[in-house]
């Protein structure tokens, strides 16, 4: 893996309605993230946080959508400063805030892939679109609008759609799918692990067929990591907890073959609260998840 990190904040708290998701990437900073990639001998630089304005909230009077306007432009913020990451060649790592992020982030990667592959590790598909949102909250649409299926406003991020083709995605994780979702996940053939899945062939199986099913189809894999995939008793810290889901040790096996395959490219642990969490435990765990994909071994 690249030996050089570029680890960057987005504070983004307009996705969804608790504000304390803002607190995320200074929570997993807090739990050591930079210090244990150095120990792993990373160079990592932090380029802080992205600056996130407080605005006034808002709904579309047409879509619904929750602050649109301001995701729009932070997205094209989140984009630019990324973009600048991988055109140095360093591995962008980006720590949220809630998942409406990732329509910045993977914008500003995309563009440098033919066929960038997506792993969107995950309670939720957050394949909603702005006809099919049941809340309004960006932070359920992201990858829809990143296969061109948001709004116009949101899918132009970076001046370019789709970012990604459905053929590159594979979910992992899911147990909360809305019924629009499940009827894209089912129209598009987008590759699904849920719940029932992991917990039938295993963590270990999901990892290595997703592995297999874009490996020779991709140019690069991105890694979208909502810490919410996992169980609430582990990663209680997230604004929609949902019961019956990922172990940290399952996680931690997907963490260890994603590393080893040597195929990711970027990566971002997003929905990190530290408001809603006990002892900054979700934050922990996912600087152990950083770690491990980083290839910190047991022994
Ligand atoms: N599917 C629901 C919605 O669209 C809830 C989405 C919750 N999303 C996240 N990101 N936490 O995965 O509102
Ligand atoms: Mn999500
Ligand atoms: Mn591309
Ligand atoms: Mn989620």
């Amino acid at each position: 893996m690249q030996k050089r990190i570029s680890l960057l904040g987005v504070p983004m708290n307009l996705g969804q309605i608790y504000k304390g998701v803002a607190l995320g990437p200074t929570a997993i900073r807090y739990a050591g993230v930079l210090e244990r990639l150095e120990e792993l001998h990373y160079h990592v630089t932090d380029y802080g946080d992205i600056e996130i304005k407080q605005v006034a909230p808002s709904i579309d009077e047409v879509c619904r959508l929750r602050n649109l306007d301001a995701i729009s432009n932070i997205s094209e913020v989140v984009a630019s400063k990324v973009d600048t990451i991988v055109k140095s060649g360093e591995f962008p790592l980006t720590l949220g805030g809630d998942h409406s992020m990732a329509i910045g982030t993977i914008a500003g990667i995309s563009k440098h892939f033919e066929n960038l592959g997506v792993i969107w590790f995950d309670a939720h598909a957050d394949l909603n679109t702005p006809e099919t949102s049941p809340s309004g909250n960006i932070h359920g649409i992201p990858l829809a609008v990143n296969l061109g299926l948001g709004h116009e406003k949101l899918n132009t991020v970076h001046a370019y759609s789709p970012k990604i083709k459905q053929e590159n995605i594979v979910l992992i994780g899911q147990r909360d799918l809305d019924p629009g979702e499940k009827e894209l996940i089912k129209k598009l053939g987008i590759k699904t692990y849920t719940m029932q899945d992991i917990d039938q062939l295993g963590m270990r199986t999901v990892i290595e067929e997703s592995i297999a099913y874009l490996k020779d189809k991709t140019d690069g894999i991105h890694l979208s990591l909502d810490l919410d995939a996992l169980d609430p008793s582990e990663t209680p810290g997230v604004g929609t907890p949902v019961e019956g889901g990922i172990s940290f040790r399952e996680s931690r096996l997907a963490m260890e073959l994603l590393s080893e395959s040597g195929l990711i490219t970027s990566a971002e642990f997003v929905e990190v609260n530290p408001l809603l969490d006990q002892r900054n435990r979700t934050a922990i765990i996912a600087m152990q998840l950083i770690t491990v994909l980083f290839g910190k071994k047991l022994l």
